[in-house]
């Protein structure tokens, strides 16, 4: 019975599963190569932002079951969560992974079990994982085992998904995936399904991109829509009615390092047979230019030459504090680079993490001659309007998260991506 526990990589996904853990029983020590996310978290202090951290961590830290150092130790299981970006050509980059797992080669002890979390092109633990480990010394698969279960939470929900979705994982061999599977049991009550490493690589790449070509489908709808005067999220909410149609909904583009980053892992391996997945992608990165220009066109249509543009929203989604792969970052630079003055302001991001951020949202929305809405924060969907002073009464909500009624009352002019027929 594994006992204690191993986790490399401390960023969402690292850290949550590293506190649940040790939560529920295992005694965890944490792993980050970065020094100063290892001292935070020694001190209680986070770096990520995510319902009920906070205190499982100070519990975890306080009962003696949770320590963080940039060196690996000795435990039954090491569990390896870090990143997995992309190359600027578009391929997947496993330095992380590969610098992961030889830094727990001296470590590993016959019987230990090794368990990649970070989602990864398939093959990548056959590939890259095993070739490492090898270097124990230890028969793999016998005198210690690997598998693949790859994380599927959502930030914003990711203790209540850790424990209630069911979970994938995929074993190089069958006492692999027992092992696995008897070690997430300890938190985990949805289903656990057993099969082999490559398979569960692919299963999570799948899920990701089945949903960013589902929104590529939804960001084409709203150009179309825009042409034949229809408003494409009420079209979308009456299509979704249909017992199997399930279409998500457009936006100013895809971020986050998992939605615009896994369906690349696909079109890699996939080559020629990865048309429509690669031509989601393009789709969904063309939405940052088509909402710079849809700002400019409405500038225009109110006799507005230039501008300023106060930009609500930095984060890649609602409700977090995460700027990595983020639209807004690409809709300002095509705003500058069609000559409107920026300033932007997010109430998730406490430190200036963008050269046009302010932390004073009056700073940013005074003399504005449009408010562009590009992340669905809460804050933002409960703003009084009549409290905001700008140059012109003019908001353009990407996400359709505000009160239309409520914007028009106090003056506005409202605009909406994918609503052609409300203008
Ligand atoms: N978005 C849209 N339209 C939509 C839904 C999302 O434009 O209808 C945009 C969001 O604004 C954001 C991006 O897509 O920019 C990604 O948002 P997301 O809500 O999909 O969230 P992630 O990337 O934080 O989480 C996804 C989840 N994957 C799926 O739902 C299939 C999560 O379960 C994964 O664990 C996570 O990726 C991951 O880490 O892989």
């Amino acid at each position: 019975m594994t006992k204690t526990v191993c986790v490399v990589g401390l960023g969402y996904i690292g850290l949550t599963s590293a506190v649940m853990f040790s939560n529920y029983g295992m005694k965890v020590h944490g792993v980050d190569i970065n020094p100063s996310v290892v001292r935070n978290i020694n001190e209680k202090k986070l770096h990520i932002e995510e319902q009920g951290l906070q205190e499982m961590l100070d519990r975890a830290i306080d009962e003696g079951m949770f320590t963080a150092s940039t060196t690996p130790q000795e435990a039954d299981a090491f569990i390896i969560s870090v990143p997995t970006p992309i190359n600027p050509n578009k391929t997947a980059n496993l330095d992380y992974v590969k610098e992961a797992t030889k830094s727990i080669v001296p470590y590993v002890k016959k019987g230990n079990l090794v368990i990649l979390e970070s989602t990864v092109p398939p093959k990548t633990v056959e590939n890259i994982m095993i070739p490492e480990l090898m270097k124990t010394g230890f028969e793999i698969g016998t005198d210690i085992y690997v598998a693949h279960s790859p994380e599927r939470v959502i930030p914003g929900k990711i203790f209540e998904e850790l424990v209630n979705n069911d979970r994938i994982v995929g074993g190089i061999n069958e006492k692999s995936a027992q092992l696995t599977k008897e070690l997430y049991e300890c938190f985990v009550q949805g289903e656990i399904h057993l099969t082999d490493a490559t398979t569960a690589e692919l299963v999570k790449v799948m899920e990701n991109t089945y949903r960013d070509m589902n929104i590529a489908f939804a960001n084409e709808l709203s150009k179309i829509a825009d042409n034949i005067g229809v408003n494409i999220w009420e079209a979308i909410q009456f299509a979704n009615l249909h017992p199997r149609v399930n279409i998500h909904f457009p936006g100013p583009g895809v971020g986050g390092h998992c939605i615009a980053v896994d369906p690349w892992f696909l079109v890699e391996i996939g080559g020629d047979n990865a048309q429509i997945i690669h031509h989601s992608r393009h789709i969904n990165d063309s939405m940052p230019a088509y909402t710079a220009q849809k700002t400019l066109s409405i500038l225009d249509e109110n006799n507005i030459v230039g501008g300023k543009v106060a930009v609500l929203g930095l984060a890649f989604k609602g409700n977090v504090n995460d700027i990595r792969e983020s639209p807004s970052i690409a809709v300002i630079d095509y705003l500058q680079q069609l000559g409107l003055e920026v300033v932007s302001f997010d109430p998730h991001i406490k430190e200036n993490n963008h050269v046009t951020q302010t932390q004073h949202l009056e700073e940013a929305t005074r003399d504005a001659d449009i408010l562009l809405v590009l992340t669905d924060h809460n804050e933002f969907k409960t703003f009084d309007p009549h409290t905001i002073t700008t140059n012109h009464k003019i908001v353009f909500d990407t996400k359709n998260c505000l009160n239309r009624k409520v914007w028009q009352n106090a003056g506005f002019q409202y605009y909406l991506l994918g609503d052609a027929k409300n203008r």
